[in-house]
């Protein structure tokens, strides 16, 4: 069966910057999707019927295969759609690495900054449901010193974004030269929630140099085009479908995995998120997959990756 572009389904919500980073490299690699718009606060019945329980934002679906987080999204569609690649084979090591940074202390000192700011004037719900996803258990007091260190947070941040305007200076129109990639949707995706959810963003990001007009050309990329999709019509196309990935456990196995093995999968920080249970499918240094996936309605194949998550045998 060929795989066609339209085939891929993206659960998001416009306000999210993680989807943000995702719709851009949608952009660079100029396809064509269907959004199913997710609500911003958990429950998520319509999505975690089919990824077993995981409530982040974004989830994309192709077919009964679901890819949970970004980044497995973003590889997934490199592998999918070879055309117009947006991890660069060259110096990989190099540009992962720089992801991850990007991924992990730049975004959650974004969400610090963000919801530091905004203080007392978020949504009870809201500042309830992001503070223990993003500052653990003791939530109410990592708000509050999110608030009270906000100027240190901003200072974090610029020392982080002076090395990427000095890295611009030399008038390349994105981060690894000529060519946009995945890093430039990773550093744009931070700048695009710094400037639209905190009241003093504009400022700070138009005091660089070469940051504002980087923004510029990474927004000028666009989305692809899509279509919204209800998720009813996904759940059921993933009703209907098969998992196109094949199984094994591939490459150094330091889990020492074996397929059909029982597993629960989490995200490794303190964000009280409910597990994701299943049986291993597929696993190798950057990616598991799950089927026979516990609460999910379909029979799904569930994607995590392997950085950033831990899976436990039961
Ligand atoms: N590592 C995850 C992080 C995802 C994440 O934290 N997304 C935020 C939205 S931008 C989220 O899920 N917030 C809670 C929600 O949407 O329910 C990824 O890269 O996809």
């Amino acid at each position: 069966m060929t795989q066609s572009v339209s085939d891929v389904i993206f659960h998001n919500y416009p306000q999210s910057p993680v989807a943000e980073k995702v719709r851009v490299v949608f952009g660079i690699k100029q396809l064509s999707w269907k959004s199913v718009v997710i609500p911003r606060l958990a429950p998520k019945p319509l999505l975690t019927v089919l990824t077993g329980g995981y409530r982040r934002t974004p989830v994309m679906q192709i077919g009964a295969d679901i890819y949970c987080d970004s980044r497995c999204i973003i590889q997934e569609l490199d592998r999918r759609f070879p055309e117009r690649a947006v991890l660069p084979v060259e110096h990989y090591g190099l540009f992962d690495s720089l992801n991850q940074w990007a991924d992990g202390g730049l975004f959650s000192l974004s969400v610090k900054i963000v919801l530091g700011a905004a203080g007392e004037s978020l949504p009870e719900d809201f500042a309830q449901d992001r503070g223990r996803l993003y500052f653990g258990s003791d939530w109410k007091n990592g708000l509050t010193q999110a608030n009270e260190s906000l100027s240190h947070y901003a200072a974090q941040m610029h020392a982080a974004l002076d090395g990427i305007d000095r890295h611009l200076a030399d008038n390349r129109p994105y981060v690894m030269g000529d060519q946009p990639t995945a890093l430039d949707a990773q550093i744009y995706h931070v700048a695009w929630f710094l400037r639209g959810r905190w009241n003093a963003g504009p400022e700070f990001l138009d005091s660089f140099d070469h940051i504002a007009p980087w923004e510029k050309r990474v927004q000028g990329l666009g989305h692809g085009t899509y279509e919204e999709l209800d998720p009813e019509a996904a759940i059921e196309l993933a009703t209907s479908s098969v998992t196109r990935c094949e199984s094994g456990v591939v490459g150094i196995n330091v889990q020492q995995f074996t397929v059909g093995q029982r597993v629960s999968i989490c995200a490794d920080v303190d964000g009280g998120e409910t597990p994701v249970i299943g049986h291993i499918h597929y696993a190798d240094s950057q990616r598991i997959a799950l089927t026979d996936v516990e609460t999910a309605k379909a029979s799904v194949c569930v994607h995590f990756p392997r950085a950033g998550y831990r899976v436990v045998t039961l």
